[in-house]
């Protein structure tokens, strides 16, 4: 079977939150598989310097820093792409927070940011750029998702919730515009040792309780979700909608 179905030249890609990280690496992959890509984080330092490591290695790349709860600058960063990049062919939704605390203690506002962040900027910035995709008949959309949008564990009720509803709006963007052949996707990682996670990778019992649960006995590496969304973001996956793809080691699979 040819490669030329994983290759993503002239497609531009954004990856919210790739800044470091998950979207870091992710953004990474899908450059090496040809796409221009186009950096976001709140920190412009840190996406400047996201962009000159990416371009250092031979990625054509651009950064776009703003915060994706915040609508007006979504819509003002979407319309500077539009008349710098052109049309993003390529949405990776991966910009996410946790917060952890016992439900019974999560004030309202803990609340707001963790769904503003990782549910209502999913949904804000997919309705504005499926717009334009159902104009050109042509989109990719990929929403990163977690083991929590399948299982709950005590401490992240905010962050559950979210992703639980990450992967149902995943369902339903499938739902309305997979007639426009747009390919709507998630990719749920299982553990990996991201900032998001440095105090779980520090605390020994939980990281060994990681490594028992996790069949392949370990944390994942994020340069390993590259694959999985160069597959989700390129023409291999043209029929594939609506699906959630875990990269977990197996956690999933087993009690
Ligand atoms: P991370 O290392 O903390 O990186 C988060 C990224 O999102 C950073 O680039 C951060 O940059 C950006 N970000 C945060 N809030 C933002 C906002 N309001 N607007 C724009 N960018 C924002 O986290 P990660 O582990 O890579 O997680 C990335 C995604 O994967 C999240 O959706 C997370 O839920 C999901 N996930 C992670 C794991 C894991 O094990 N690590 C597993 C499953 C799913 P700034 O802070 O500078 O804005
Ligand atoms: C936690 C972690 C998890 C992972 C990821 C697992 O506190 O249990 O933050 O939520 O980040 O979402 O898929």
């Amino acid at each position: 079977m040819s490669t030329a179905l994983f290759d993503l030249t002239g497609r531009t890609a954004l990856v919210t939150g790739s800044s470091r990280g998950i979207g870091h690496d992710i953004a990474k992959a899908l450059a090496a598989a040809g796409a221009r890509v186009l950096v976001n984080g709140r920190n412009e330092a840190a996406v400047a310097a996201t962009v000159e490591t990416l371009r250092a290695a031979g990625a054509r790349v651009r950064g776009y820093a703003f915060d994706v709860t915040d609508e007006a600058a979504i819509n003002a960063a979407l319309t500077a792409i539009d008349a710098e990049i052109g049309p993003i062919d390529i949405l990776v939704n991966n910009a996410g927070i946790q917060r952890r605390m016992p439900m019974t203690d999560v004030p309202l506002e803990t609340w707001a940011e963790v769904l503003d962040t990782n549910l209502t900027a999913v949904f804000l910035m997919a309705r504005t750029v499926a717009r334009r995709m159902i104009e050109r008949k042509s989109g990719k959309i990929i929403n990163i998702c977690s083991l929590m949008s399948e299982l709950g564990r005590p401490t992240i009720g905010p962050y559950t919730a979210s992703k639980g509803g990450v992967k149902m709006l995943t369902k339903a963007m499938c739902a309305e515009w997979a007639r426009h052949n747009i390919q709507v996707n998630g990719i749920g990682p299982g553990y990996f040792a991201t900032d998001m996670n440095t105090a779980l990778v520090e605390d020994e019992a939980f990281n060994a309780w990681v490594c028992n649960r996790t069949p392949a006995g370990r944390w994942g590496r994020t340069e390993e979700l590259g694959g999985a969304a160069v597959f989700l973001a390129s023409a291999a996956s043209d029929f594939v909608n609506g699906h959630i793809l875990y990269v977990d080691g197996g956690m999933l699979a087993v009690v």
